[in-house]
């Protein structure tokens, strides 16, 4: 059976990576394969691809639309030789970050048009979309103060360093993504202990993946 796709999605510091974490644990206590994997990355092409991103050369080779065409040959990459081939094989594959920040980041804060967003996800995942989004949800200044802590005296990469509304701007994009697509999507408030996020997470999971697979199987 093939596995399942959850994507995670947030403003800096909502705490995806932590997530991450503790849903994998979740899901190899109920005895499920899970691939934990990031973009921009998670495959050796796309990692050269991140580091080159991160540090900024979006700017350098012209600005929001050859951004977008770096996430895209990253995601293409990605999804070809980690994403598909561990979900052909049953695994589930929990990703933070998937084509939502792309739409968010480069598409409502870098103005790429509409038009060569959609054809860069055809290129890239086609039809392909996430079994469940989550998108964690916290007050911009608590994410950035997270993001700060975690950081310590490195300096904050490309978008780190957005001013305050960027920041403010994405936490409403990845809002309305959540009321736009409710069937994929669910909105998570992250303002709260990481176990108590996890358990709102765990919900979810089952309530939208877990549950109707059993079901299933026991009408087949
Ligand atoms: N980007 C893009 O522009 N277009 C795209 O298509 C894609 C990405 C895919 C990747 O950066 C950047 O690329 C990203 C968007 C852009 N922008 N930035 N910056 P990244 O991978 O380096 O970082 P990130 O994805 O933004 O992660 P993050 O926001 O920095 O962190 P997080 O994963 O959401 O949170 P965390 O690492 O789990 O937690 C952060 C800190 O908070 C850490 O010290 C935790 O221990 C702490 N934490 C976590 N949860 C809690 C709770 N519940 N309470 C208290 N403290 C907590």
């Amino acid at each position: 059976m093939r596995g399942r796709f959850i994507t995670f999605e947030g403003g800096e510091g909502a705490g995806k990576s932590t997530q991450i974490r503790l849903l994998a644990k979740r899901l190899e206590k109920a005895r499920l394969r899970a691939l934990v994997t990031r973009e921009p990355g998670g495959s050796p092409g796309a990692e050269a691809i991140r580091s080159a991103l991160l540090a900024g050369i979006g700017k350098l080779i012209g600005g929001a639309d050859a951004e977008a065409l770096l996430f895209a040959a990253a995601r293409d990459d990605h999804v070809r030789t980690l994403i598909e081939p561990a979900l052909t094989r049953g695994e589930w594959v929990l990703c933070d970050r998937f084509y939502d920040s792309t739409r968010a980041y480069q598409g409502k804060l870098g103005a790429v048009s509409l038009g060569l967003l959609d054809a860069l996800q055809q290129v890239t995942i086609g039809d392909m979309k996430p079994d469940l989004t989550v998108i964690l949800d916290i007050p911009v200044e608590i994410g950035l103060a997270r993001a700060a802590v975690r950081r310590g005296s490195d300096t904050p990469d490309r978008f780190e360093s957005e001013a305050i509304d960027f920041h403010r701007g994405l936490r409403e994009v990845f809002r309305q993504i959540a009321v736009d697509e409710p069937e994929r999507c669910v909105l998570i408030d992250a303002n709260a202990e990481p176990e108590e996020v996890a358990d709102r997470v765990w919900q979810a999971v089952r309530l939208r993946l877990l549950e109707p697979a059993r079901a299933g199987a026991k009408t087949a």
